[in-house]
This record gives structure tokens, C-alpha cells and sequence, in this order.
């Protein structure tokens, strides 16, 4: 079933799905998905209590899409993608009981470039992100942002063993590696050349989230921490607990260099499992 609701500040188009296997809801505003809940878990994804579903700021927390830049390169932070209104393509129920949802943006002053967000809802959460060169030739960094929903204290990370990664944390904190990533304090990475699937285990809701990625090196991992989180006016104080950002991403040397007309794609498939 797909129905189509207003935020309740009456500004954002939102896109509710429900199928046999799980639920969803997606942002026009963004192509921002807030929600993932397959059946018989809790919700896959974070979202702030405090966010502000507000046109001009990003939402806090389910997947941003950082592009056609990432971090302060250029401003706005992590590209206009976040904060634009996307425009609806399909939304179909289909015979196997999935649904998918398309989403397209041009922004103006890029020389055409464009983005198309396919997004399948069922067993699994697949997205994939098409971007298409316009008339001239671009290097565009992106990343899909995922706020994953668990007990970061608690939580690790499988499949970023001997990994190469950079420090972007001005001072950043020594974290526990092998045999798996846990946290020990706030963490900002970004991992390179990163082949095969990541685990997130978190032994709090007994489950494993899979993040299965597709036409993506990179692999950021974030979480504020107590202290980072106090600047954050749509976190609240304690908010730092309850996620950690693991996301699909090509940057730095893997950003994609696009001819005029070129299309490349990147995404990720998403599953649960119960430990
Ligand atoms: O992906 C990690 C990161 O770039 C961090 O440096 C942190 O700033 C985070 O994203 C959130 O950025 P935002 O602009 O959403 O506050």
C-alpha cells in the first residue's frame, strides 16, 4: 500500500509504504527515507526527536543523501540534495509484493547535472543513486548518510578490519579495533576501498543489521559522542547514544569524475538479521 501524507507541520510530502515484509516512509523533501521497519523489528533507522522537518534545514537522522558534494567543500554542508524537493517518478506496487519508488532532481546553476533515487521496499531496503552528467564534465563525492538506530555503546562494527581509513575528527579518540570496530568515544572516518558487506551487531536489540553496497569504496562511520552532540541544536543531549551513521559513500580518490552525459550508480541493500 503507498499513501501520501503531509508532515504535521504541513510542509513535507511524505510517501507511506507498507508491505508483507516491512514498512516505510520516504521524504519527497531530501528523497530522504525516516523510517524502515521490517516486521518483527523495531525501526532500522535514527531520527532525531528534535529534527526539524523544515524547508531550507536537513532532517536529523534516516538517510540524507550527501550530494553532489560531501562534508565543507563547498557550502551548504554535504551538498544541495538534502535540502531540495525531489520530484516523484513512480511509485509502484509490484506482483512480488515489493514496492519502488523513483525520485529525480536537476538542481539549478549545475549545468544539468541530475540525480535519480530508486528506492525498493520489501524484505530488504535497496536504494540506489544515479547520477547523470550535464554539460560539463564533473567529479561528484557522495554518500549516503545512514543513521543507523542502535545502542552505539554496545555496537560494532564487522568488515572494516585493516581497512585504510583517514581521521576527519580534529581530535580524534582512540577507538577499539580488532577483531571488530566498538566505540570508546566520538568517531568520524572515512574508510577506503572497502570490499564486501559491513555488519552492525548490536547486542541490545539482539539483531545484525547487513549493509550490502553496491558501486561504493568508501564507507564513513560517525558518531558525535557526548561532547559533539552538545552542538547540535535538533540532537538532544543524550540523542548520541542512540545511533550510529555507517554509510555507502564514493569520496576523495573514489568520487566519480563524469564526462558530459555520463551516468554512474551507487547503493546499498539493507537486511536484519536476529542473533
Ligand atoms: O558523515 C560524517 C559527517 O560529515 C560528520 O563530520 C558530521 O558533521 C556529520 O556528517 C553530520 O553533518 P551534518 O551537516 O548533518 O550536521
Amino acid at each position: 500500500m503507498i499513501t501520501k501524507e503531509i508532515t504535521k507541520e504541513g510542509k513535507l510530502p511524505l510517501i507511506c509504504i507498507t508491505t508483507p515484509a516491512s514498512k516505510a516512509v520516504i521524504s519527497l523533501y531530501g528523497a530522504h527515507v525516516l523510517s524502515w521497519v521490517p516486521e518483527g523489528h523495531e525501526d532500522v533507522l535514527f531520527v532525531s526527536p528534535l529534527s526539524r522537518y523544515k524547508t531550507g534545514e536537513p532532517i536529523r537522522g534516516g538517510i540524507p543523501v550527501c550530494w553532489p558534494w560531501f562534508g565543507k567543500e563547498k557550502l551548504p554542508q554535504h551538498g544541495v540534495a538534502r535540502t531540495s524537493l525531489w520530484t516523484l517518478e513512480v511509485a509502484e506496487e509490484r506482483q512480488d509484493g515489493t514496492v519502488r519508488v523513483v525520485m529525480s532532481l536537476m538542481p539549478d546553476g549545475f549545468n544539468g547535472l541530475s540525480a535519480k533515487m530508486e528506492i525498493i521496499v520489501g524484505e530488504t531496503l535497496t536504494q540506489i543513486l544515479t547520477t547523470t552528467a550535464g554539460t560539463e564534465p564533473v567529479v561528484v563525492p557522495q554518500a549516503l548518510h545512514t543513521y543507523f538506530n542502535v545502542n552505539v555503546q554496545e555496537a560494532t562494527v564487522e568488515g572494516l578490519k585493516d581497512v585504510e581509513f583517514s581521521e576527519r575528527a580534529a581530535v580524534p579518540v582512540a577507538q577499539q579495533e580488532a577483531p571488530v570496530l566498538a566505540f570508546k568515544g566520538g568517531l568520524d572516518r572515512i574508510y577506503s576501498g572497502v570490499e564486501g558487506e559491513i555488519g552492525i551487531v548490536d547486542p541490545s536489540l539482539k539483531q545484525k543489521i547487513k549493509l550490502d553496497r553496491q558501486g561504493s569504496e568508501s564507507v564513513v562511520v560517525w558518531n558525535p559522542w557526548r561532547q559533539g552532540a552538545k552542538g547540535m541544536k535538533d540532537l538532544p543531549d543524550n540523542g548520541w547514544q542512540f545511533f550510529l551513521c555507517v554509510e555507502t559513500a564514493n569520496l576523495d580518490c573514489y568520487a566519480p569524475e563524469l564526462g558530459p552525459g555520463d551516468s554512474v550508480s551507487m547503493g546499498h541493500i539493507i537486511s536484519v538479521e536476529r542473533l
